[in-house]
């Protein structure tokens, strides 16, 4: 399956620390994710996906890899276009996390909700957000989801029900239990998705959130991609419980871990929230264990792990994982995932083009989107 190659990355040599006193001292490997547990999590969850191919239509796991092999193609090209300074600004990639955004938003009807933070490529294309629209946005144009005036960070289309891309970690978090507020006040069924990383879960507005969202029963699922780092900080150096699903208990919420590796885990792991979030406004929380295989962001030299941590994950690639496994169940043959392949490579350079051509926003467009809603006559 050559056409599923893993993206290069280049890892750097870890450099010795320099203290606070200025004294170098040597760097501690405070990795402690246990390698045979991951392992024999992965050889479980690969053995497990056997049977969920065969519980899932061909429609929906063609879908989803197709939906997985976008993001990741789409963010190959933006990365090439952020070197050749088409792209500006803080730019974030999420290869290496697809199957997380991929499954779980399959498990939404069109008119539920989701948020997430700055990460934000794959989930606004798997919202529907046109390849043009979010690449447009990329560049700074006009053409752009959000009029080209909120980049990377800031994709958005309220008509698409996907309420951002938000910069400030975890300030999505209040903002999505507002939304599952909403709905429930309205009386509808609509479920809001939350996504935030797990150095989120260290803000207090992680804590205030769950708790109230226990409290009144908000229809909010809140997954945490945990893809093990906060920027260049090992989980394990900054939490003192890096089992982020056992917060939930605090709050006497329901809770599940799940192999973000396995995007038909993420996906029934999502169903059975969201199932109890429509049905009786149950809250969930849910920590999907992932990796990403970039830097944090383009600026990234990558210091703080080592090639070897990187290359363990890549060997579990959720794309490569599913696409080896509908190939061994027959789902798809080379030719099928050829044509996924000629479609995506199709849409991303589609969206170059676009991007390349939508013009800059207008200056007066300084003085529009300012505020939700303007008060227009008003009466003095
Ligand atoms: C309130 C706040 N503090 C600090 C930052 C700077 N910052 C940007 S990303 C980041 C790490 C967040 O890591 P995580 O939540 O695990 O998400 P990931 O980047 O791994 O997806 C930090 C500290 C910020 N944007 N907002
Ligand atoms: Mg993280």
């Amino acid at each position: 399956m050559s056409e599923l190659k893993v993206t290069p990355m280049k890892p750097r040599a870890r450099p010795a620390a320099v203290a606070a006193t200025g004294v170098v001292e040597e760097v501690v490997d405070k990795d402690r994710i246990n390698p045979d547990e991951l392992r024999e999590e992965h050889r479980h969850r690969r053995n497990e996906q056997k049977g969920r191919i065969e519980a899932t239509d061909r429609e929906t796991l063609l879908r989803l890899l197709q939906q997985m092999v976008l993001i990741r193609r789409f963010e190959e090209k933006a990365a090439e276009a952020y070197t050749l300074g088409k792209i500006g600004g803080f730019c974030h990639l999420y290869i290496g996390q697809e199957a997380v955004a991929v499954g779980s938003l399959s498990a939404l009807r069109p008119d539920d909700y989701a948020l997430t933070s700055y990460r934000d490529h794959g989930h606004a294309l798997v919202m529907g957000i046109s390849p043009d629209e979010v690449m447009a946005e990329l560049y700074g144009k006009a053409g752009g989801c959000s009029a080209g005036k909120g980049g990377s960070m800031h994709l958005f289309d309220a008509d698409k029900h996907f309420l951002g891309g938000h910069g400030i970690v975890g300030g999505q978090i209040p903002l999505a239990t507002g939304v599952a507020f909403a709905t429930k006040y309205r009386q509808t069924d609509q479920v809001t998705l939350c996504y935030f990383g797990e150095a989120a879960v260290n803000q207090g507005a992680f804590h205030e959130s769950l708790n109230m969202a226990q409290l009144w029963k908000l229809p909010c699922v809140y997954i945490c991609e945990n893809n093990q780092y906060g920027m260049g900080t090992s989980l394990t150096r900054a939490m003192s419980l890096s089992d982020v699903s056992r917060k939930a208990v605090g709050y006497d919420m329901e809770s599940e871990f799940v192999d973000g590796m396995d995007v038909l885990a993420v996906r029934e792991a999502t169903l059975r929230a969201v199932e109890r979030a429509r049905k009786d406004y149950s809250p969930s929380l849910i920590e999907v264990r992932t990796y990403r295989f970039m830097g944090h962001s383009m600026s990234d030299p990558g210091h703080y792990r080592t090639r070897a941590e990187i290359e363990k994950y890549q060997e579990r690639d959720p794309i490569k994982v599913f696409g080896d496994n509908l190939r061994e169940y027959g789902v798809l043959d080379d030719a099928g995932l050829r044509e996924i392949e000629d479609r995506v490579r199709a849409d991303v350079e589609r969206s170059l083009k676009f991007a390349d051509s939508s013009p800059e926003p207008a200056p007066e467009e300084l003085y529009t989107h300012i505020y939700a809603n303007p008060i227009q006559n008003k009466k003095s």
